[in-house]
């Protein structure tokens, strides 16, 4: 806790500029582990090398270790600790340095290092957890052979495994066993993973393109076995995928994932062992929903796909976080826009950029993809490095094109193959096979904040004029911006046949301003602009209701389709709430058109008729004012409701038929279904309660049953609490599940939500202890925008009171939890005042984790 303190009170600042090469080298480890929930004792044997000519001594980073013995080359040495660190000057150029440390896994409750989830011994590495196992230059330019061997209690820890390939395995005398894993490939110290436990496998094999076989373990504690077998598909599934569209092939014999209880992130990419969160492993029809089948698939993807992006070319150091995870995000994305609709993953990826990466750009604690310092590491694993990195990715793929992109992934795999790379290196990869010069493009790396364009098309006899303008603003540090490269896809289409009066064409904007001439036309002109969203930015245009109602009906892409629909709900919702005339009727229309469109794709049709969330809206605003926001989507969605009652039964009625099945044309109609459920009780309908309660009861999948239960946990009805209850004793005993009952509760759109987590917080089953558990209350309720922001301000102190009591149980956790009470200038006076003094007392609070303080000092600026 003293470190802690210290921390707080002077936090030391990493900053890229500063980056050496490191002093030491260590080519090769040994670690040999004696597991013990209360005591492991770790042993290490590190070979290192002087890394050019200094006389700097060895520094081995630790975190709370204590060495119980140091020799070097065989013999007791002399050492000091510098911090948390150990210093060894060393006369030669190679030496062999061994040290001794014990630590407590069961006691560990951050979940980083060596810790214990439900009687399993699991690590946790990424970023600096290493050091918390043992003393070792843990940065990921240090690139290490591993040899581990481990011994423990063969009852509780009937299995052993590790990184790499195994070599072998005995019995001890007390009751203990042993294994030996290998790992024939260099890494860093934040891939290194063991796990002991009683598990027991899914197995499969997967032969690679080069014909070797691959033996594949799913490891999970014996009940969940039956709930493996979608993401062991998924993972047969990504190694097929990274063969075929990047060539890459799997590289060690085994390939295995252990699913754990307790975890701070999703999953982690361990060389050879992925150990996962269970919330991404397990899935059955009984208890995960689609949008859980669809993560289980999309994280195993990405975790596999790390073997090239992240494993064999790893990263320099932290601040190139995106290269590995902005790539990887984008290969995930790719892999599950082939296995289903590519337009509907693509508009739902653009949903979720612009819900958590917009809004943390427009906020204090923006910052580039590739930040320039940090205090804790932990904290920039965010919608910035991934999803606004797999969007810069995205791009020079857009402006290469798919062979040259190609071309690109295979010279920058082959020539960084087992080394520490930058994203610098990564671009310039692009420039090579790209044959372009991205000097200007790389500025996506360094200046945070959203771009905006304006486009205007102004319309004189045969010919159209477009004017686009762009603006980047000011953020954290960043006060002025230069103009960006923004690829933007756009096409015109006559308003009266709705044929296209030009093909799509990629205009690359790097101006402040640039001019458009369009010539030939025979009739007036709509713009289509950021076609499938080619760049991330905010496009304002001045399309009336009318245009964006054609496209919403006309367009040829499906994203741009559904931004036409978007656009419109959003001006005329925020019309209403600025107190400006408005007409619901074009969204009404559009809507009834789109339901009627028999040729469209189901999930399309649900995705394109919802409207945008409160938050979104409230993103729109200067000042947020949540309860005008509420009332004027609640208002258009009840009028949606009533005007399209009839379309509504149909299409609850028409995708009725309820025999799971995991298909897209599945997945797409309960998706129709549910929507129209959601409406058909916002209509006030009598039967709505009962119509979602007999779903709720008759429902042979998650994805029916949440639905109907959300949509009651909405209402007042009686049906709502035997809901509840009977949810709640159906799935008692499923954490994962239970974990939907909290989080539907917290995402309640009813005006006593506020006071409802307070007492959730308060049921025998939450806890603070699984990161899970705490995310779907604190994080869940964070998010609901009218029910956090109650003018009493008690959600304020009701998150600051739980983000307090988990600091000091899991910091890293914790502090994932405080960006929404970040967000204080965007709200009137009185809510700002209460936001900041919840910041406040955050930050004065003695003995914060250096996370938390990192996040709230910062909000605060
Ligand atoms: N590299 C993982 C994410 C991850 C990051 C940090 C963790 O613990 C501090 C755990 C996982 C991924 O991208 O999936
Ligand atoms: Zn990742």
């Amino acid at each position: 806790m003293a470190d802690a303190q210290n921390a707080a009170a002077a936090p030391r600042v990493t900053r890229r500029e500063d980056y050496r090469e490191p002093d030491w080298l260590v080519p090769e480890i040994a670690l040999d582990f004696e597991l013990d929930p209360a005591a492991t004792r770790v042993r290490a044997a590190l070979k290192v090398t002087r890394n050019g000519g200094h006389d700097r001594p060895l520094v081995l980073m630790g975190d709370g270790l204590e060495p119980l013995a140091v020799r070097v080359d065989g013999k007791d040495a002399a050492w000091t600790m510098e911090g948390p660190d150990l210093v060894i000057a060393l006369p030669g150029a190679a030496h062999r340095i061994e040290t001794e440390v014990v630590i407590a896994p069961e006691r560990n409750t951050q979940l980083q290092g060596l810790y214990a989830s439900g009687g399993i011994l699991c690590t946790q590495c990424e970023s600096e957890g290493f050091r918390r196992i043992t003393f070792f230059p843990d940065r990921p330019d240090v690139l290490t052979k591993y040899r581990v061997r481990m011994a423990a209690e063969k009852a509780r820890y009937p299995v052993l495994l590790a990184n790499g390939d195994p070599v072998a395995q005995g019995d001890l005398a007390d009751g203990r066993h042993w294994a030996e894993w290998h790992d024939p490939f260099p890494k860093p110290s934040y891939l290194f993973a063991l796990v002991a436990g009683d598990l027991v496998a899914n197995r499969g094999s997967f032969t690679t393109m080069s014909g070797r076989e691959v033996q594949l373990g799913i490891w999970v504690r014996e009940p969940d076995l039956a709930k493996t077998d979608h993401a062991l598909h998924a993972l047969k599934l990504s190694m097929a995928w990274d063969e075929k569209v990047y060539g890459r092939e799997y590289d060690l014999d085994v390939f295995n994932i252990v699913a754990v209880d307790d975890f701070n992130f999703g999953a982690m990419e361990n060389k050879g062992l992925n150990v996962f969160n269970s919330r991404y492993i397990l899935a059955d029809p009984d208890t995960a929903t689609d949008w859980d089948y669809d993560a289980v698939a999309a994280v195993v993807a990405h975790e596999y796909f790390h073997n090239w992006s992240g494993n064999r070319v790893t990263c320099r150091d932290w601040f190139q976080l995106s290269l590995k995870e902005g790539f990887t995000v984008f290969r995930d994305q790719s892999f599950s826009a082939d296995q289903g609709s590519a337009a509907v993953k693509r508009i739902e990826d653009v949903r979720g950029l612009r819900a958590s990466q917009f809004q943390e750009d427009a906020g204090p604690l923006a910052h580039p993809v590739r930040p320039d310092s940090y205090i804790e590491i932990s904290n920039f694993y965010t919608a910035t490095i991934y999803n606004k990195g797999a969007e810069v990715i995205r791009m020079m793929a857009t402006i290469l094109g798919p062979e040259k992109f190609r071309a690109a992934t295979d010279i920058y795999f082959d020539r960084f193959d087992g080394t520490a790379a930058t994203c610098e290196d990564f671009v310039r990869c692009m420039e090579e096979a790209g044959g372009v010069d991205l000097a200007q493009f790389r500025l996506w790396y360094s200046q945070a904040g959203t771009p905006r364009v304006s486009a205007t098309l102004a319309q004189d006899g045969g010919k159209a004029r477009l004017t686009l303008k762009q603006t980047v603003p000011p953020t954290p540090g960043q006060p002025e911006k230069a103009p960006m490269v923004l690829p933007l896809k756009l096409k015109l289409f006559g308003r009266v046949t709705g044929r296209a009066l030009c093909d799509e064409q990629l205009v690359l904007l790097n101006r402040p301003e640039q001019e458009l001439v369009f010539g030939n036309l025979t009739e007036p002109p709509v713009l289509s602009i950021n076609r499938g969203f080619s760049a991330p930015v905010v496009v304002e245009t001045d399309r009336t209701p009318d245009q964006l109602a054609f496209l919403s009906a006309h367009d040829d892409d499906p994203f741009a389709r559904y931004e036409a629909m978007q656009q419109l709900m959003l001006d005329t919702l925020t019309a209403a709430v600025r107190g400006a005339p408005f007409d619901h009727g074009p969204v009404i229309e559009a809507v009834r058109n789109t339901l009627a469109d028999t040729r469209l794709d189901r999930a399309f049709v649900a995705d394109a008729v919802l409207l945008p969330s409160d938050s979104f809206i409230g993103d729109q605003m200067d000042i947020v004012d949540p309860e005008a926001i509420f009332r004027a989507r609640e208002a258009l969605r009840r009028e949606l409701a009533t005007a399209l009652a009839g379309q509504w039964r149909d299409a609850y009625e028409a995708n009725r038929a309820n025999r799971f099945e995991y298909s897209p044309a599945a997945k797409g109609a309960r998706r129709i279904k549910n929507v129209a459920l959601g409406y058909i009780a916002a209509s006030g309908a009598a039967d709505a309660p009962a119509l979602a309660f007999r779903q709720f009861e008759g429902a042979d999948n998650m994805t029916d049953r949440q639905a109907a239960l959300g949509t009651l946990v909405n209402g007042r009805s009686d049906e709502r609490a035997a809901a509840l209850a009977a949810f709640y004793d159906r799935y008692r005993g499923n954490a994962l599940v239970l974990d939907k009952w909290f989080q539907t509760q917290a995402l309640s759109t009813r005006d006593d939500t506020a006071e409802a987590v307070e007492k959730l917080a308060a049921h025998p089953d939450f806890t603070l202890a699984n990161p899970n558990r705490a995310r779907s209350v604190i994080g869940a309720f964070g998010v609901n925008q009218r029910a956090f922001h109650h003018p009493s301000g008690r959600g304020y102190r009701f998150v600051a009171d739980q983000l307090l009591a988990l600091d000091r149980i899991n910091p890293q956790t914790a502090a994932k939890l405080l960006p929404p009470l970040g967000r204080w200038r965007r709200f009137d006076a009185e809510r700002a005042a209460r936001m900041r003094a919840e910041l406040e007392r955050i930050v004065a609070t003695p003995g914060l984790s250096k996370d938390t303080f990192e996040q709230a000092s910062k909000s605060l600026d």
